[in-house]
């Protein structure tokens, strides 16, 4: 089957790329967002987030008619569902924004119809969209419902894996994997995704699906929590843990990944409590890595309040708030945890240079830090806390940091 119009429901971090990437194929897509803003600003052709030539491929879509957002579902042949699924209390998937957008589609949902839930989401959320669905639309007969032999909609779990700096690239050339809740669903599945995608598109169920990305990024958090606690440990036994992982991956089968001050955004740091509260007897390696993480931000505070104490009237610059180098995405960033923590407990003056944004959020102005650039912080501060590996920071000299105290948790200045 051809599609001819596509609907993205959430124009965030991956759903605005993938309308967009989609809709540069020549497919009709409409994007819904909640937001008014962002609507009126893609539908200007322009773009409400920062990520590298999103700009320019939103623009064009736009002007070339095929991209369109709007507050109002309408029918279209398939609906891609990239909405946040973050946690609440006590670490719990929070799939209320699915259930929103279950109830926003469900009015346009024709016969034949393919939904596609590409949000990271827990073992058995991609059944729950099919059994809200039934429930608001029990005109229509929807796949994992027990007496019904063909079901005529179309239910699978693809669960978007691009990594934000590169989405553009990834989301095109990364393999796909294809969880639909009966066989038909696959196959419509992978026939959406082949308009757009070059990497390979495997078949799988959707409860398989949904395990696999939790699975692959509770994968990087363990390693990186691996890391990290090689950086405590390190701190306490007096060895460069840079020196130290470099040195250990001269080994042909040794791969650490890289300390830093902990581990940010809204994949990594929350979906392995997904697998935590799916089987909590079981998943103690996953809880340990995250527990790990999670320590990282506090260990930093207090090595930069040790090195503020030398110092009568301490002026701190924080040098990146994004939760990674070269974005503007503060989500769950442990860098913001860290300079608001430092301004909240007064450790000193708090300066905060981020060259991706220009202006902080609200609770960092009401903590009194102020947004500085790199040369000004430089000029003014007596510690350094080098929290992101920006550009611009990476660029910094010897001669840039050398009258400083300096706290790198990146790692930018072990060279030195
Ligand atoms: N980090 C380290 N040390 C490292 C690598 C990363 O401290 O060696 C930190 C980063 O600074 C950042 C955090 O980890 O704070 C996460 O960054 P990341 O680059 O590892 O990953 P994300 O969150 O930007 O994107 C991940 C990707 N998943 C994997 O690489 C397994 C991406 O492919 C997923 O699509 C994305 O999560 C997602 O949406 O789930």
């Amino acid at each position: 089957m051809t599609f001819k119009k596509v609907s993205v429901v959430g124009l965030g971090y991956i759903g605005l790329p993938t309308a967009a990437v989609i809709a540069s194929r020549g497919i009709e897509v409409i994007g819904i967002d909640v937001s008014k803003k962002a609507v009126d600003t893609i539908n200007q052709g322009k773009v409400h987030i920062v990520e590298p030539d999103l700009d320019m491929v939103v623009q064009a879509a736009v002007t070339m008619g095929k991209l369109r957002a709007s507050l109002t579902p309408e029918p279209a042949d398939a609906f891609m569902i990239a909405v946040p699924t973050p946690f609440k209390e006590g670490h719990k998937p929070d799939l209320s924004y699915i259930e929103s957008a279950a109830k926003a589609i469900a009015p346009v949902l024709e016969k034949g119809n393919l939904v596609i839930l590409e949000s990271t989401s827990p073992v058995g959320a991609t059944e729950q969209l099919a059994n809200w669905l039934q429930e608001l639309r029990p005109d229509l007969q929807f796949p994992g419902h027990s007496g019904q032999a063909s079901p005529n909609m179309h239910i699978a779990h693809c669960p978007e894996r691009v990594l934000p700096g590169r989405v553009l690239e990834e989301l095109v050339s990364n393999d796909r994997i294809i969880g639909g809740m009966t066989d038909k669903c696959c196959e419509r599945a992978m026939a959406l995704y082949k308009t757009f995608v070059r990497g390979e598109c495997i078949a799988t169920n959707a409860r398989t699906a949904e395990m696999a990305k939790l699975t692959e990024n509770s994968f990087r958090d363990v390693n990186i929590a691996f890391a990290n606690e090689l950086s405590l440990i390190c701190d306490d036994l007096k060895i460069n843990v840079w020196e130290l992982i470099a040195l250990a991956n001269r080994h042909p089968r040794v791969n650490i990944l890289s300390p830093g001050p902990g581990v940010g955004g809204h994949c990594i740091a929350v979906d392995p409590w997904f697998i935590v509260d799916s089987a909590p007897e079981k998943a103690r390696m996953i809880r340990t890595a995250r527990e790990i993480n999670d320590y990282k931000p506090h260990y930093v505070v207090e090595k930069v309040k040790a090195a503020a104490d030398q110092f009568k009237r301490p002026i701190i610059a924080c040098l990146g708030l994004a939760f990674k180098a070269d974005i503007d995405d503060l989500r769950e960033s442990p860098a913001m945890e860290i300079t608001a923590h430092l301004a909240t407990s007064n450790t000193g003056e708090i300066l905060a240079v981020e060259p991706n944004i220009d202006t902080l959020p609200e609770h960092l102005q009401q903590a009194g830090i102020e947004l500085v650039s790199l040369q000004s912080a430089l000029e003014k501060a007596n510690v350094l806390v080098v929290l992101v590996d920006h550009k611009p920071f990476k660029a910094l000299t010897s001669n840039d940091i050398n009258t400083k105290v300096v706290v790198d948790t990146r790692g930018l200045f072990s060279r030195f």
